[in-house]
C-alpha cells in the first residue's frame, strides 16, 4: 500500500492508497460517515459508507475526537466539487493517538486565548496558509537576489554596538568584555560584505526593545537587507520596486488557493508593479497638510500619516529625502541640500504603512567621523565600520524590508502576531518558555 500525502492525491486517481493525519472536522447522515483529514499539504473528504465497512471501524468514525491523530486507507476518487479536487471512497481507519476536548472548536475565540494556545492554534486552516505563504515569500525573497547575482551573507546576531539607535537595544552580559547586544539590523555587516562580494544580502532574525504596543511592532522579527556597492539613492528604489513586485506577483500565482483561505482582496495586490511612484517628504509634508494634519516640517511620518499620504496612491509609494535629523548616522546626506537624507521608505497601501527602510550611506571618513560624534556613538565600536571609508570607499546603498509587516500585508492580517510561527511583543514571550510566569526557563515545548 502507497502512503502518500493528501498533495499527491492526483497522482493516484482509482488508486488504493493509505494517508496519515489529523481529524479535522467530522459528521455523518444515517449510513454514511464524513471524516475531513488533514496533513498539512492539504484536506481530503474521506467517506465511510456502511455497508462497505466492518461495524467496528464505522464505529470507531464516530468516537475519535477533533485532532486525533489517523491513518485512512481508501480508493482516490475525483471529486471536483470537494476542496482540493478528491475524495476518499474509505475503508480503513486507524487511530495513532486519540484526541478528546481539542480547545480550539470553529466557534469564535478571543485573541488571548489563541495566542495561549498558539502551539495549537497553528493547525487552523487560516495559520497553515498564512505559514504557507510567509515560507514562500522568504524562498522569493531568496530567489529574488540569488538570481541577481546576490552573494547570502549571515551577519552576528550578538555585537557590540548599535545600528538603529541605543533607544531599543537588548542587552545580555558577554564575559569579561561587558555587554553585548542582540542585533538590531545586519546593515553594518552587509556594507562590510558588499565590499567584498559587491552585492550581499542578509536575512534573519532582528530584535528591537521597542515598548511599542501597536499592531506594526514585534521585538523579535525578521528582515532580510540587500546592500550593493556603487548604488546610488535611486539605484536602491529602482531595486525595492522590482524586488516587491516580484514578491507579490509570486505569491498571487503560486499561493492563490491561500490567499483565498485568507478571503483576501487580492485586486489590491495586482496592482503592486513597477513604477512605484516617488513621493518627495516635502510633497508627503504638503499632502499631510492638505488632508487636515498639523504636521511640522522635520517631524517623522509615522503610523495614521502614512495612511494618509499612501491612500493617495494605489499601489506602494516610496517616500524618499526625510530630514537628516531624524534619521540613523550611517545615512549620506544629499550633498546639493544637507538638510536632507538620501533615505527611502517604502509604504505599502491599505494602512500597512512602512514595509521597506532604507538609503545611501555615508562614504565619506570625516563627514560619517561627524555623524557618530553628533550621535555620541563610541568612536572605538566603530573603526571597523570607519576602515570600510579608509580603503577603497565606494557610494554604496541598501534597504531592510520587515518580513512580518510583508506577511502580514499580503495577507490582509490586522496584526503582525499571526505572521510569526511564534510573536515575541513587549507583553507577550509565551508559548513558550513561560519566564515571565513562574520561574520555568525557557524551553520545552513539543
Ligand atoms: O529600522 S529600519 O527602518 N531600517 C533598518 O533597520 C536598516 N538598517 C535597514 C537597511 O538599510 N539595511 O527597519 C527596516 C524594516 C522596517 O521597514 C520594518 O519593515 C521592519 O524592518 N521593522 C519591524 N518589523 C516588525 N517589528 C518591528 N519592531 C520593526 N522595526 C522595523
Amino acid at each position: 500500500m502507497q502512503k502518500i500525502r493528501i498533495s499527491d492525491l492526483g497522482n493516484f486517481v482509482g488508486q488504493e492508497v493509505t494517508l496519515q493525519g489529523w481529524l479535522f472536522n467530522k459528521r455523518s447522515s444515517g449510513k454514511i460517515k464524513f471524516i475531513i483529514l488533514r496533513d498539512g499539504s492539504g484536506y481530503l473528504q474521506c467517506v465511510y459508507f456502511k455497508g462497505n465497512l466492518t461495524e467496528e471501524v464505522f464505529d470507531k468514525a464516530d468516537k475519535i475526537g477533533q485532532e486525533s491523530s489517523i491513518e485512512v486507507t481508501g480508493k482516490v476518487k475525483a471529486e471536483p466539487r470537494a476542496p482540493g479536487g478528491f475524495e476518499l471512497d474509505a475503508t480503513g481507519l486507524t487511530v495513532i493517538s486519540d484526541a478528546h476536548d481539542y480547545p480550539i472548536t470553529p466557534k469564535d475565540h478571543g485573541i488571548e486565548f489563541l495566542l495561549d494556545n498558539r502551539h495549537l492554534w497553528l493547525r487552523s486552516s487560516k495559520q497553515v496558509a498564512i505559514m504557507k505563504i510567509r515560507h514562500r515569500i522568504v524562498k522569493a525573497i531568496r530567489d529574488f537576489f540569488d538570481e541577481r547575482g546576490f552573494t547570502l551573507m549571515d551577519p552576528p546576531i550578538l555585537t557590540p554596538s548599535a545600528c538603529e539607535g541605543t533607544s531599543t537595544l537588548f542587552e545580555t552580559p558577554y564575559f569579561d568584555l561587558g555587554n553585548a547586544y542582540l542585533t538590531q539590523s545586519g546593515q553594518l555587516y552587509a556594507e562590510a560584505g558588499a565590499m567584498a562580494l559587491g552585492k550581499v544580502y542578509t536575512f534573519g532574525p532582528t530584535f528591537r526593545a521597542e515598548k511599542s504596543k501597536t499592531r506594526r511592532h514585534l521585538t523579535e522579527f525578521w528582515m532580510v537587507e540587500p546592500e550593493v556597492a556603487f548604488n546610488d539613492l535611486n539605484d536602491n528604489m529602482d531595486l525595492a520596486e522590482e524586488f516587491l513586485e516580484y514578491i507579490v506577483q509570486t505569491i498571487l500565482t503560486e499561493r492563490a488557493d491561500e490567499l483565498k483561505v485568507l478571503e483576501r482582496d487580492i485586486t489590491k495586490l495586482q496592482n503592486v508593479k513597477r513604477p512605484f511612484p516617488r513621493v518627495h517628504y516635502d510633497e508627503a509634508v504638503e499632502i499631510l497638510k492638505k488632508n487636515g494634519i498639523d504636521f511640522k516640517w522635520g517631524d517623522d511620518i509615522t503610523g495614521a500619516d502614512e495612511t494618509i499620504v499612501s491612500a493617495q496612491y494605489d499601489r506602494p509609494i516610496m517616500v524618499h529625502h526625510y530630514p537628516a535629523e531624524i534619521k540613523a548616522f550611517y545615512m549620506k546626506r544629499d550633498p546639493n541640500a544637507p538638510k536632507y537624507a538620501l533615505a527611502v521608505d517604502v509604504l505599502a497601501p491599505e494602512g500597512y504603512g512602512e514595509i521597506i527602510g532604507g538609503s545611501q550611506r555615508e562614504d565619506n571618513l570625516d563627514f560619517l567621523l561627524e555623524r557618530i560624534k553628533e550621535h555620541n556613538l563610541p568612536q572605538s565600536a566603530f573603526e571597523w565600520y570607519l576602515d570600510l571609508r579608509r580603503f577603497g570607499s565606494v557610494p554604496h546603498s541598501g534597504f531592510g524590508l520587515g518580513l512580518e509587516r510583508t506577511v502580514s500585508w499580503i495577507c490582509g492580517l490586522d496584526h503582525l502576531r499571526e505572521a510569526i510561527p511564534f510573536p515575541r511583543m513587549i507583553y507577550r514571550n509565551t508559548p513558550w518558555g513561560g519566564w515571565g510566569g513562574g520561574g520555568g526557563g525557557v524551553g520545552g515545548g513539543p
